[in-house]
């Protein structure tokens, strides 16, 4: 009995060998009474439940077999995937999670992030979220057919990307303001472990926000892909290669 948190997977119709691996994370790693968070951007773009997409019906198979074999999801929204709701996250077999999320581990009390929460001072922050932060706005996009909420979420996105170019992931992770910022989500939350996904940069990192606190960051799911695994023995930030057929 094990809990496994993965992010960043970034799955969409276009890329078949993404959903494979998907597929085979649930399939070769996880047994009867497992777990796994999927912390945010599990999809490239969500814009809402498409129940005659292939694409989504081949997602919630994947989800639904797990649970036939004892595996249970919880999902956590990124700002990729922030308008998926409770009752949509059911409809592909998952329970939907606070953005804050804490967990007992063995090394001490750990709060899970998608990540996009440690970048709120930046300008460039994801227009697609900032789009429609107001549940107005999204009550609103959600009524719209999907096809118009597919164009404009792919409008946004591709704006979105091009002018965040500036600022590598890597340097806005370890600039001051990300240390504060996660230093007091740590504190409120009263963990010692921050766990996230969003900047694409595998790795952990020792005494990050103060004497005994850890970061644990996910990478994406590209030629690689990463996971943390959580037991009764151990908490553990794993990266293997994406071998073929994976
Ligand atoms: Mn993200």
């Amino acid at each position: 009995m094990a809990i496994y948190i993965i992010a960043d997977l970034h799955l969409s119709e276009n890329n078949p060998i993404l959903l494979n691996a998907f597929s085979n994370f649930y399939e070769k790693n996880l047994y009867l009474n497992d777990r796994v968070i999927i912390a945010g951007d599990m999809f490239d773009l969500f814009v809402g439940v498409d129940k005659n997409s292939t694409f989504h019906q081949k997602v919630r198979q994947i989800i639904l077999n797990g649970r036939n074999r004892g595996v249970t999801t919880l999902f956590q929204r990124g700002n990729r995937d922030f308008l998926m709701t409770a009752t949509m996250a059911e409809y592909f077999g998952m329970r939907l999670v606070g953005d804050f999320y804490s967990l007992p581990t063995v090394k001490g009390h750990a709060l899970l992030i998608h990540g996009d929460q440690l970048c709120l001072s930046d300008r460039k922050y994801d227009s697609f979220k900032r789009f429609s932060s107001n549940p107005i706005m999204q009550y609103l996009f959600l009524s719209l057919p999907i096809s118009w909420r597919n164009k404009i979420g792919k409008n946004i996105r591709a704006k979105s990307m091009a002018k965040n170019h500036a600022t590598t992931s890597r340097e806005l992770l370890n600039s001051p303001i990300v240390k504060e910022v996660g230093k007091r989500f740590l504190e409120s939350a009263k963990c010692n472990i921050l766990i996230h996904g969003h900047f694409h940069v595998f790795g952990g990192e020792d005494n990050a926000f103060g004497e005994n606190t850890y970061r644990l960051g996910l990478g994406d799911w590209e030629s690689r892909y990463s996971y943390i695994k959580i037991d009764h023995n151990e908490i553990k930030l794993v990266q293997r290669a994406m071998e073929k057929n994976f």
